[in-house]
């Protein structure tokens, strides 16, 4: 018998490579998504099955994770071996605009899950897995931060996963489910939204590279984060379930690195070097020398960072570092991909997507950028 995923989330970064991880091992992949008034399924479109066909793999439902009969009913439908819930609204800068809708989606959408489940009588069947963040430690009270550093969340957003956190635990002392949290640290790739710092950073540069827009505005940029790739992480969201008994896991890489120098990554895959000067607001980045054929649009002298405080948050997590040593001493896991590598793969498959519009461009073709910034 095959085994059943039900996966929340799942046109997200992580769940689009959750969903591949789980098709490579056989299972049957079931997942939720919103109805939207656009297409809004890109990083799975790939994984898509004709619904006529027998023996298919891959399903999605029409679903959200407000609505608790909904997730009922596809639970019941379903009844899957496996559900990881990684849906959210999943900004931290977003939550601060909208915090009830994010405590709605992210604690009590956790909540009305575990409820379901239990109420299907599934508890004994179904596993689960809570998309668990680093966020939770917020203003932090050690370093490293590992499984018992305490908490103290600083937005509307780790206060929900706190909430959500907390009734995983809940639910699994209670009730005798297997259910854990993977406390996640930042996670990256190309198929990350544009509006988080990384995405941010290599889409807006290699749009700057190729003449599609002037001038990157950033927030905090001394910000400290420890940053992996979400292949690696997805893995470890799978072997998580895969053990005798749950328990939650600290997933980090265990090096940190600040947005600045990230920036200064990017700039670098691109060919530009880049030199800082000025003192916060009226910081600036500006263009020092230009090598290789990546930016045609980029000269020495040119300002190509500015700083926004529009991008500032009412209440910072300035830094983050995880220590990994439970989930390599308990599961073997370590990440494979370091954040440099995985830098370079952002910038590359971003600068594809920004030479495509500049050659359309170049023809007279132009096709609308979303600028939308975060
Ligand atoms: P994304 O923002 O890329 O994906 C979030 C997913 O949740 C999308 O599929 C989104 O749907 C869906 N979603 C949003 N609101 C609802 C709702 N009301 N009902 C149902 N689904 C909803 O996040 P990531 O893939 O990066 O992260 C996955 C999970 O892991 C999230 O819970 C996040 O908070 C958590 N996390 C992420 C980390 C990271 O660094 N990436 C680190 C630690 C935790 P749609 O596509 O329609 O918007
Ligand atoms: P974070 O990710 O808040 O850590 O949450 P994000 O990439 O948004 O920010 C990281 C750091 O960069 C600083 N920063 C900026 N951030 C954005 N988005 N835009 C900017 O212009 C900018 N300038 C500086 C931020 O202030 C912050 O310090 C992510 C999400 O994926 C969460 O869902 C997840 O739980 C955590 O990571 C772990």
């Amino acid at each position: 018998m095959k085994k059943r995923a039900l996966i929340t989330g799942i046109t997200g970064q992580d769940g689009s490579y959750l969903a591949e991880f789980l098709l490579d091992k056989g299972y049957e992949v079931h997942g939720i998504k919103r109805r939207a008034s656009l297409f809004n399924t890109q990083r799975v479109d790939h994984l898509y099955q004709d619904p006529h066909v027998t023996n298919q793999n891959f399903k999605l439902h029409y679903g959200d994770l407000t609505d608790s009969s909904n997730l009922t009913r596809i639970l019941s439908e379903v009844r899957p071996n496996e559900v990881y819930n990684l849906g959210a609204q999943s900004h931290v800068a977003v939550s601060f605009e909208a915090p009830e809708y994010t405590a709605d989606v992210d604690g009590m959408g956790t909540l009305r899950l575990l409820e379901a489940i239990r109420f299907l009588g599934l508890e004994n069947s179904t596993r689960f897995y809570q998309a668990s963040t680093s966020e939770l430690y917020g203003l932090v009270q050690e370093t490293p931060q590992s499984e018992t550093t305490p908490f103290h969340p600083r937005s509307p957003y780790a206060v929900a996963k706190l909430y959500a956190y907390w009734i995983t635990i809940n639910y699994r002392e209670a009730y005798g489910m297997y259910a854990c949290n993977g406390i996640l640290f930042n996670h990256e790739s190309p198929r990350r939204g544009e509006t988080f710092v990384t995405r941010k950073i290599t889409r807006g540069l290699a749009n700057i590279a190729q003449g599609l827009e002037e001038c990157l505005y950033m927030g905090n940029i001394d910000a400290l984060r420890d940053w992996g790739h979400a292949k690696d992480y997805v893995r470890m969201q799978w072997m998580m379930l895969q053990q005798e008994t749950p328990e939650d896991f600290v997933i980090a890489t265990g090096k940190q690195y600040s947005v600045r120098e990230f920036i200064i990554w990017s700039a670098a895959e691109l060919g530009i070097t880049l030199e800082f000067s000025g003192e916060g607001v009226a910081e600036v980045g500006t263009v020092a020398a230009v090598t290789g054929d990546k930016a045609p649009a980029v000269k020495p002298g040119d300002v190509l960072l500015r700083i926004d405080p529009r991008y500032f948050r009412p209440a910072e997590v300035e830094t983050l570092l995880g220590d990994p040593a439970k989930a390599k001493a308990k599961l073997g896991w370590v990440p494979e991909i370091t954040a440099q590598e995985m830098c370079a793969e952002m910038v590359a498959d971003d600068l594809r997507t920004a030479q495509r519009h500049a050659l359309l461009r170049e023809h007279g073709m132009d096709m609308p950028v979303s600028f939308e910034n975060g």
